[in-house]
């Protein structure tokens, strides 16, 4: 498609000299950056929205399935230089703000980077909705406009501060208030039988959506994600103060998951969940029955997704409104609802498998409790009916409320049609450990849909230079199709395309070497191996391990010559942020950064060992990140993490995976084979056979394992002389006396994985052969395959949108 404005240099020119104009009163030599920001927004936002009236004509034109994609987190990232690239229009900004003097990228790096997510759930939620707009699969996301993202994290003093991320306070140029469509929703109150039941809420509150356009790739389809902003209903609240009700309000699409270890949390966060679950499927069976007049069809039309259990609610509020507002059937309405409904379990870990007490979800949702109740109530007749002898432990295991507790992920899998995980591991460890008892009763509701990355943004966005290397190379068929990424594979001997990924990664360390010296005024060596691990930080992915390991590294530089000629330079890199009242995770971050200070501040090893933490590691970051890494820490206890997907986006600009047998590591292992990644430690049974046998003893490995021994040591004995001796005890505790991860127990492997990633890493040509290995064989990794698997086994729809179509 031609895009009016950008339709050409000159065009573009004159359209955004008069623009700022207009808008700002000032020529282009002395706008700011601010301005040109707002202004190449507007201008794109135009021609989107074309677009999208279009993509709306055609929904309604050909009636088609629709998803709708239900996640508490959007990890969205910069959306300009995405719109710029899925537009097609950036070579003509680029070309006519390089004639002017302007510099298109201080200017896409103006954008804030809306924070709505923690990590790997709400960026993957991002990646889906680009697929689904890429592919033509009319797919929408919704989720709360909380006026603060993640806290941006300050370091200080080695320790983490959290400072509040302030994303809308200049305004977002890409969302559109949609006011008409806004819907009330009902809290708190009780529920009157007359004949029917009628439910009579205290208060509503009112939430109003802004959609922002999801710009499909090159294909003219806009897509959305509506970010419900909860504003005061004209219905007030009768018995409520105003300051209460106005304070309640700015809560519910305040914060991102705020600190939910109290009983005032944990209410604020169940209302948020049902505030954008009722707002959403309010607004989506709205449209359904003006375009079709009844709801009775509206499992062929629609497919919730409800991604992890915080959006578990859209189940009852499906019943709800079929029943109480439709007035249908009980068998009829959940025929419907178990059809339209599909979730996705993000991770084994109990403590995120949410449970509400009764005593909070009662009161404030009535109507929806006795729904949940009601739900429990028939499952636990079909339980009776169908289990051949009473089988209370059974009953009590799968029940949706037990001991006052909701379950929500038993609700989900009681009642949605597919219940699916993220990585053939992980599903396995649902189907044959997490939920059993479930796959038992219906195993035909479990799929597995192993995680995906967009390749537009982490490859052709990220990685100019890679990207070149492979249209060189096997053409530009990738782009659209990135399973031909494998047409790759026959340049792995190729010398000169070896040299060129050499010089590809050169660039890119370059580059995150010029970041970190901006930043934090350390300078890095661009010829050292860089050794990544970026993402949240727990206990469970062992950023400890790998800290343990580096003052290990440090100890040996200093004392063994002979290990020190042998030893390749690295340069550890870090970026991960820890949940604020995540004590233990901070004392690690606390950890690195004192470790950082010590090895980076002696002579002895300067020329060997570096040790970067990078300041609020984010998607931004991340973009320069990725394509910089030569080695990619993946360390998870095996069985714990459930699909990672910053393993794919390192595997696909190049990067060799160290690593154990966990999460989507284990495809990558597969598709590589094992000359290609370095994989190591405890595997997931093992870890499941140690823990229910409950025999491991850390402290034994401690008095047995003296090197080991000495390094612990080093956590309380003074070694760290800018730290009080007790800093760093509780690390020390629970690593020798309880070591829930098996760190201890990994350790002598990941050295030894260590060790031959160093050998290995000096057999240039060698690694030049295994990047090119990784990078070809990422193509599977891409979101669109995932997508496609969603559409074709769980969802049920058809990529009818685009102009290709
Ligand atoms: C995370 C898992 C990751 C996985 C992402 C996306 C949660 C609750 N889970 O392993 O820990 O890659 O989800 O599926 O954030």
């Amino acid at each position: 498609m031609i895009y009016n404005t950008f339709r050409s240099k000159a065009a573009f020119k004159k359209a955004f000299e008069e623009r700022l104009k207009k808008t700002y009163m000032i020529d282009i030599r002395h706008s700011s950056v601010r301005e040109r920001y707002n202004v190449l927004g507007l201008l794109l936002k135009e021609e989107i929205a074309l677009d999208w009236i279009k993509t709306n004509e055609t929904l309604i034109a050909l009636k088609p399935k629709e998803v709708h994609y239900f996640s508490m987190e959007f990890l969205m990232g910069r959306l300009i230089t995405n719109n710029l690239m899925n537009m097609g229009v950036r070579d003509v900004v680029d070309q006519a703000f390089a004639d002017s003097g302007l510099d298109l990228n201080e200017v896409e790096n103006y954008e804030p980077d809306p924070g709505l997510g923690n990590g790997g759930l709400g960026r993957l939620a991002a990646c889906y909705l680009d697929s689904m707009a890429s592919l033509g699969i009319p797919g929408f996301g919704h989720c709360i406009r909380y006026r603060y993202g993640l806290f941006r994290q300050k370091i200080k003093n080695g320790y983490q501060e959290e400072r509040p991320d302030n994303w809308l306070s200049d305004g977002y140029v890409w969302e559109v208030r949609k006011e008409e469509e806004a819907e009330d929703i009902p809290y708190f109150g009780y529920v009157e039988y007359n004949g029917k039941m009628i439910y009579k809420p205290n208060e509503y509150i009112r939430a109003v959506p802004y959609d922002v356009p999801i710009v499909g790739n090159q294909n003219g389809v806009v897509n959305s994600l509506r970010l419900w902003n909860a504003e005061p209903s004209r219905k007030y609240p009768k018995d409520k103060e105003p300051f209460e009700y106005e304070a309640e309000l700015q809560r519910i699409s305040g914060f991102l998951y705020p600190d939910d270890t109290t009983e005032d949390g944990k209410k604020l966060r169940l209302m948020q969940q049902y505030f954008f679950t009722s707002a959403g499927v309010k607004s989506v069976l709205r449209q359904h029955k003006s375009m079709y007049g009844t709801l009775k069809n509206l499992a062929e039309k629609h497919i919730f997704h409800i991604n992890d259990t915080h959006p578990t609610l859209v189940i009852p509020e499906l019943m709800r409104i079929l029943l109480d507002e439709e007035g249908m059937e009980w068998d009829e309405a959940w025929a419907i609802t178990q059809k339209a409904t599909a979730y996705t379990n993000h991770t084994i870990l109990s403590e995120a498998l949410e449970k509400w007490p009764v005593s909070i979800i009662q009161p404030m949702l009535p109507r929806v409790y006795q729904l949940i109740e009601e739900i429990d109530r028939r499952f636990g007749i079909f339980l009776k009916d169908n289990l051949h002898i009473q089988q209370n432990e059974f009953i009590n295991r799968v029940a949706i409320i037990k001991n006052n507790v909701v379950r929500m992920a038993n609700l989900c899998v009681v009642s949605a049609s597919s219940v699916n995980g993220v990585a053939k591991l992980h599903t396995e460890i649902l189907k044959n450990i997490e939920m059993k008892d479930f796959y038992e009763l219906f195993p035909e509701k479990f799929h597995n849909v192993t995680n995906g990355i967009t390749h537009r943004r982490w490859l052709l966005h990220t990685n100019k230079e890679l990207t070149d290397i492979l249209k060189d190379t096997i053409g530009d068929d990738f782009i659209k199709h990135s399973e031909k990424l494998n047409d790759f594979l026959a340049f792995q001997d190729n010398p000169e395309v070896q040299k060129k990924i050499l010089a590809m990664k050169r660039i890119k360390k370059v580059a995150l070497a010029n970041r970190i010296f901006h930043e934090q005024g350390l300078r890095i060596n661009p010829d050292s191996i860089f050794d990544i691990q970026v993402k949240r930080l727990h206990e469970y992915k062992r950023q400890l391990m790998n800290a343990l390991h580096i003052m290990y590294l440090y100890r040996k530089l200093k004392t063994d010559n002979a290990f020190r000629e042998n030893y390749y330079p690295h340069t550890f890199i870090f970026g991960a942020k820890a949940a604020g009242a995540y004590y233990f995770a901070k004392k690690v971050i606390k950890l690195i950064n004192t470790i950082a200070k010590k090895v980076n501040n002696d002579p002895d090893t300067s020329d060997y060992l570096k040790v970067v933490f990078v300041e609020n590691y984010n998607v931004s970051y991340a973009e320069i990140i990725m394509p910089s890494a030569d080695l990619s820490e993946q360390i998870s206890t095996a069985s714990k993490e459930a699909s990672g997907t910053g393993n794919m986006k390192f595997m696909m600009n190049g990067a060799i995976t160290i690593g154990t047998e966990d999460g989507a590591n284990v495809e990558i292992h597969e598709l590589v084979g094992d000359e290609n990644i370095v994989i190591f430690g405890l595997k997931a049974d093992e870890v499941n056979k140690i823990t229910k046998e409950k025999g491991y003893r850390p402290r034994e490995v401690y008095d047995q394992k003296l090197e080991l021994q000495n390094i612990l040591n080093q956590l309380i004995n003074g070694f760290f002389e800018d730290v009080h001796k007790d800093e760093f005890q509780e690390i020390f505790n629970k690593l020798v006396y309880e070591d829930p991860f098996f760190v201890l127990k990994d350790c002598e492997a990941y050295k030894l994985a260590h060790a031959k990633a160093n050998e290995m890493y000096k057999d240039q040509t060698g690694w030049a052969k295994k990047a090119i290995i990784n990078i070809a064989k990422s193509g599977v990794f891409s979101s669109d395959r995932a997508v496609m698997e969603y559409a074709n086994i769980i969802w049920h729809v058809l990529p009818v949108l685009g102009e290709d179509k």
